[in-house]
This record gives C-alpha cells, structure tokens and sequence, in this order.
C-alpha cells in the first residue's frame, strides 16, 4: 500500500481557465485538452468577464491576473484541479490560494517537462517583447538553468487562431534556428495559441515539442488520482476575509 489512496480511474473536472477573453482561443485550447484528457476527465473551459483579447504585455497580463482570481473564484467550487492556460502563468499563485484543488500553470509545466526530456530546452513564443517574461518565469521558478534560449517570433496571438501554413512555417523555422543556435534538444511552446500545433510541429522538428497545456491536463489529473491538493498550510491558505469594492465586490470570503 502506497502513502497515497491512488485512484487511477478518479472521474474529475478540471477547471481550464484561458486568461484572455478571446472565445475561438478558448474553444481551440478546450479542444486540444480534451484530446489527452482521460475518458473521467471532464474539461471545463472558461475565460475571464473582463480583460484583453491577448496577453502580449506587462498591462495584459496584470488584467488577465486578476481575470484568473475571479474565474477560479466565481467558477473554482466543484472543480477537482485548476489549469492556468497562459504562458505568462497570470495569478497562479492567487488560484492557489483560493482552492484547495491543484493548480497548474502551464509554462510552470512545460519547463519542468521538458526538462525531463532534454538537458536544455529552447522556448519558441509570440511577441518578442513577451519573452522577458518568460525569462523572468524561468528565474522565478528555478529552471533558468535548463533553457537555453527564449525566442520571440512576433507571431500576435491572436493570429494563432487561424493559423495558416506561412504562420506554422514561421514557427518551425524560428525553432529549427533555437536549437541549433541553442544547442538544444526540446522545444517549448510559448504560448496557449499554440496547442493544436504542437503535433505537427513535433513531426516537422524531430525532437520532443513540449505543449504546456497538455502537459497541465496529465499532470492535473496524476496529482488529483494521487490525492494530493494544494497546501492550506503558510502563504497558499485561504486569503483573509475583508470587504472588496467595485469590480471585486462578490470575490471577498
Ligand atoms: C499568451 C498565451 O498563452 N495566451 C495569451 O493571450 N498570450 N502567451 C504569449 N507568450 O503570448
């Protein structure tokens, strides 16, 4: 008998919260989760009531923060795990503060996979002025070490929606030139937009093209069959009760 009661046939809902309010990104990311959800796994999909339409900027992504506290808040309850669906990880650490089910980001994800798989990784993302922020992630979460580059392609994520050859062909050509100028073995996909090209560009490439969102959903669902949840104890335990005005009126304990 293991520490755990492991269950590996757990039916569950995973919340997936797209951080932008773009509908079509949210259907596209719904749809690629499904895809290597388990047959329990019920993928829930939601995406903010305010915010940009992308998150290519500091501004972006602190919107789209608070746009992950109030989805994981309003929608959170009965959801057995949380998938954060932005690269830029926006508010992970409020969602796990205000549930006690896991909560996966899914650049958090995709560096520690492809970790696992090469001895460094190149991230391949949108807007080159985004990548700053994933350099920060990297730092933030300790895998500086094991990237060896984070490319911009100045692809808008907004395009990724009807992602055409010229586009795909951009993407695999700025990944072809990470890893050789690079020196590495994996690719990480910079952006949610991204999922439903990650088979063919893992076709293409050769070399294990790690998707943050799919990596989220297994992930999710490992940790939730394990029965493990998010610490209650120290900095991730409920936050304190206290009135809130305005547009957060309605989020407070
Ligand atoms: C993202 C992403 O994943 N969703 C979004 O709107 N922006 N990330 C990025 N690097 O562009």
């Amino acid at each position: 008998m293991g520490p755990y009661p492991f269950h590996p046939g757990t039916d569950m809902k995973i919340l997936l919260i797209n951080p932008n309010t773009s509908a079509g990104m949210t259907a596209g990311i719904a749809a690629a989760a499904r895809a290597v959800a388990g047959p329990g796994t019920q993928i829930v999909a939601t995406q903010p009531s305010f915010g940009p339409a992308s998150i290519e900027s500091h501004f972006d992504e602190a919107i789209a923060a608070a746009g992950v506290a109030e989805q994981v808040r309003l929608n959170g309850a009965d959801a057995d795990a949380v998938v954060v669906a932005c690269f830029g990880d926006p508010g992970l650490d409020a969602a796990r503060e205000a549930t006690h089910a896991p909560v996966i980001g899914i650049a958090e994800a995709a560096f520690q996979a492809a970790s696992l798989l090469a001895t460094g990784f190149s991230v391949v993302t949108t807007m080159t002025r985004t990548c700053v922020m994933a350099e920060r992630l990297l730092q933030r979460y300790g895998m500086a070490g094991a990237c060896r580059g984070v490319h911009g392609t100045d692809v808008p994520v907004l395009a990724l929606e009807h992602c055409d050859e010229a586009t795909l062909t951009q993407l695999e050509t700025a990944a072809r030139h990470a890893l050789d100028r690079d020196r590495s073995g994996a690719i990480v996909l910079g952006c949610a937009g991204m999922a439903p090209l990650c088979d063919t560009l893992t076709e293409r490439l050769g070399v294990p093209v790690v998707d943050g969102v799919a990596v989220a959903v297994k992930w999710a669902e490992g940790l939730v069959s394990l029965g493990l949840r998010t610490s209650k104890r120290g900095d991730y335990a409920v936050p304190p009760a206290k009135a809130m005005v305005g547009w957060a009126q309605g989020l407070q304990w």
